[in-house]
C-alpha cells in the first residue's frame, strides 16, 4: 500500500524549516502532498498562486513531493486524496498549544488520519515565515532563512510595495 501524507501549512513564504520537515516527510511516505491552506487567523504577503509556484520551485528536486492548495477543510481535503497522515513541524513549547488543539479538531472531523510531527532541525527552531518577512521588510539579509528563490520573491514584493 503506497503511504501518502500531506504537509498542510500558509507557507507564506517557504522557508528553509519548512523544507526541512518536507524533505524529512518524504524521506519517510511514499508521497508527499504540500498544501497550501489559508489560516484564518493570518494575512498572507503572498498569494497562493506565488505561494505554489514558490514551493514547486523549492522541492522540485524532491520526486515523490507535489504541492496542491485547497481552501475547505483540512481533513476534507485529506478524505479527498485518501491521505493516511498529516504531518506537522514542531519547534517550541508554543507550537504544541495550537497543534495539540488543531490536531484534536481534526481527529474529530476525521479519524481515519492520524498526525506525524517532525521535530525542528536545531538550526531552524527559531525560523518562522513571519520573522523572515519582517527581517526582509527592514532589507535584512534572509539568504541563511529561505531558498534564494523566495529571497528575490521578498526583495520583489517589498520592492514594490515601497512604492
Ligand atoms: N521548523 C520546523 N517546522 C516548522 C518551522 C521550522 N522552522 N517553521 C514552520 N514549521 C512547521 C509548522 O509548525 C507547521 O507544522 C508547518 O511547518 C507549516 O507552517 P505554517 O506556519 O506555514 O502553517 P500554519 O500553521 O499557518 O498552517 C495552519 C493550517 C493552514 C494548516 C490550518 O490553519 C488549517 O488546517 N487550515 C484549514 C482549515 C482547517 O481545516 N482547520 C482545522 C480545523 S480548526
Amino acid at each position: 500500500m503506497n503511504r501518502l501524507a500531506i504537509c498542510p501549512g500558509s507557507f507564506d513564504p517557504i522557508t528553509f524549516g519548512h523544507l526541512d520537515i518536507i524533505q524529512r516527510a518524504a524521506n519517510v511516505f511514499d508521497h508527499v502532498i504540500v498544501a497550501v491552506f489559508n489560516n484564518q487567523s493570518k494575512s498572507p504577503l503572498f498569494s497562493v498562486d506565488e505561494r505554489i509556484e514558490l514551493l514547486k520551485a523549492t522541492t522540485a528536486s524532491i520526486p515523490n513531493v507535489s504541492v496542491d492548495s485547497h481552501s475547505g477543510l483540512l481533513m476534507d481535503y485529506a478524505r479527498e486524496k485518501q491521505a493516511q497522515a498529516i504531518v506537522r513541524g514542531l519547534r517550541a513549547v508554543s507550537d504544541f498549544e495550537y497543534e495539540l488543539q488543531i490536531t484534536s479538531m481534526n481527529r474529530k472531523l476525521n479519524e481515519d488520519v492520524e498526525t506525524f510531527f517532525i521535530m525542528t532541525n536545531n538550526q531552524y527552531s527559531f525560523l518562522s515565515s513571519s520573522m523572515v518577512k519582517e527581517v526582509a521588510k527592514y532589507k535584512g539579509n534572509v539568504s541563511d532563512l529561505v531558498p534564494s528563490v523566495v529571497e528575490d520573491a521578498l526583495k520583489e514584493k517589498f520592492k514594490l510595495s515601497d512604492n
